[in-house]
């Protein structure tokens, strides 16, 4: 699985509207272990600005849109546009992510492969950089 990579789910849409429904093993590469959304974000908002040692998420913009940027180790950063709800933005462990352009009513709803755990998190840009270059260096 590519550090971060855009997905793609089933829209199955009639008159009545749009239904989106995800499995976890067939839609998520990961079993849920947490759910958290973020919401009513002030214009301007920049969140994120951290990667993480293990967890892997999918991001989902259900309403509203949002900019992420991801940065992981020999790739160039990207910034991927989360703006329909039948997409989500996968993102594995080391990967550096920075959150912005928020829209009016933006709701982002994430699935994350663990609970939550402070000690997981890697909020020091070099440290992040140096993890990369010892995980690299062990895969080797
Ligand atoms: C991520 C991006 C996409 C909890 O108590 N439980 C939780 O499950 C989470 C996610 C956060 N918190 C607390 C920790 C902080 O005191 O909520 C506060 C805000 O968290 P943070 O500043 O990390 O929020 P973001 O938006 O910068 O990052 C969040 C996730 O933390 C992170 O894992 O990848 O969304």
């Amino acid at each position: 699985m590519e550090a971060a990579k855009l997905l793609d789910f089933r829209d199955i849409c009639d008159h009545r509207g749009h239904l989106t429904a995800l499995e976890i093993g067939i839609d998520i590469p990961f079993d849920i272990q947490r759910i958290y959304y973020i919401f009513n974000t002030p214009a301007g908002t920049e969140r994120g600005f951290h990667a993480h040692k293990q967890l892997e998420q999918v991001l989902i913009c259900l309403n509203g849109s949002v900019k992420i940027r991801v940065e992981s180790l020999g790739e160039k950063s990207k910034v991927f546009h989360l703006a329909n709800p039948s997409q989500g933005l996968y993102i594995g462990n080391l990967v550096w992510r920075e959150m912005f352009d928020f829209s009016d009513e933006a709701v982002l709803l994430v699935l994350a492969s663990e609970h939550y755990d402070e000690s997981d998190y890697i909020r020091d840009y070099d440290e992040f950089c140096r993890l990369s270059v010892s995980k690299r260096d062990v895969l080797k």
